[in-house]
């Protein structure tokens, strides 16, 4: 397993104690806040990394504050239950009906959010640009070719009303999809896998585009790390992408 696939791999066990394990010493100290089984991961690079496209406040809020809300409640909503606490995210994100009704609403909201947000430092953070190899031609095979995708990808993003997510689904046969939610859903709701996605919430671009979605959604091409879609998209393949 690589180290990238082990990482997803770890992000979404319940309690898996080798997640602290490792980093325990780089660990900023609001990771530890929350008690429970989920944990907050550092972001993967800095908070200017995405500059000037999403600007450091922006990243700096939406990482140590929104995630870190969701997985507080998330941990807040397993407490009572034990049985959930013991369960890898995308296993209970699967099954949201047996997921106790008192805890149903916030479960399906902040584990959503964790699981969102996790996804999407990974795939920041780079330079943009192009795909390449198997992902640039699964994209020309499925979604029209990369220009035909952004441009249906970034009209998704703005039609979404209220707060949501644009998201590509990938199968363990490599097929990719585009889709969006409301809220904090995500695909993994309905036994699918994603690839990437962009989070289209205000929170996401408000400090520096205001009102201007359509502006964030295309200036956000400009940090995607097509490597590391490329390493999910090889993961989802292998049958070992989870969150
Ligand atoms: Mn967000």
């Amino acid at each position: 397993m690589t180290k990238l696939t082990r990482r997803f791999a770890l992000a979404g066990l319940a309690g898996a104690s080798l997640i602290g394990a490792g980093l325990t010493g780089r660990r900023p100290a609001f990771a530890q806040a929350a008690e429970g089984p989920f944990k907050l991961d550092p972001l993967p690079y800095g908070y200017d990394k995405n500059e000037p496209h999403i600007d450091a406040q922006t990243m700096e809020l939406h990482h140590d504050k929104h995630h870190a809300s969701y997985v507080e409640k998330l941990n807040q909503a397993v407490s009572g239950h034990g049985e959930l606490a013991s369960k890898p995210l995308q296993e209970i994100l699967a099954n949201l009906d047996s997921v106790p009704e008192d805890v149903r609403k916030a479960v399906r909201n902040n584990g959503g959010g964790h699981a969102n947000h996790t996804m999407f430092w990974q795939v920041m953070g780079g330079n943009g640009g192009t795909p390449s190899g198997d992902l640039a031609a699964a994209i020309d095979r499925d979604l029209g070719g990369f220009e035909a995708f952004k441009t249906a990808f970034n009209q998704a993003g703005a039609d979404q009303f209220g707060s949501g997510w644009v998201f590509v689904t990938v199968t363990g046969d490599g097929a990719l999809a585009l889709t969006s939610r409301p809220n904090q859903d995500t695909p993994l709701m309905d036994g699918q896998l994603v690839l990437f996605g962009n989070d289209v919430w205000e929170h996401a671009y408000y400090l520096k585009y205001q009102n201007r979605r359509a502006a964030y959604l295309d200036a956000w091409w400009n940090v995607v790390n097509w490597e590391m879609v490329a390493e999910r998209y090889a993961a989802a393949r292998a049958g070992t992408l989870t969150i």
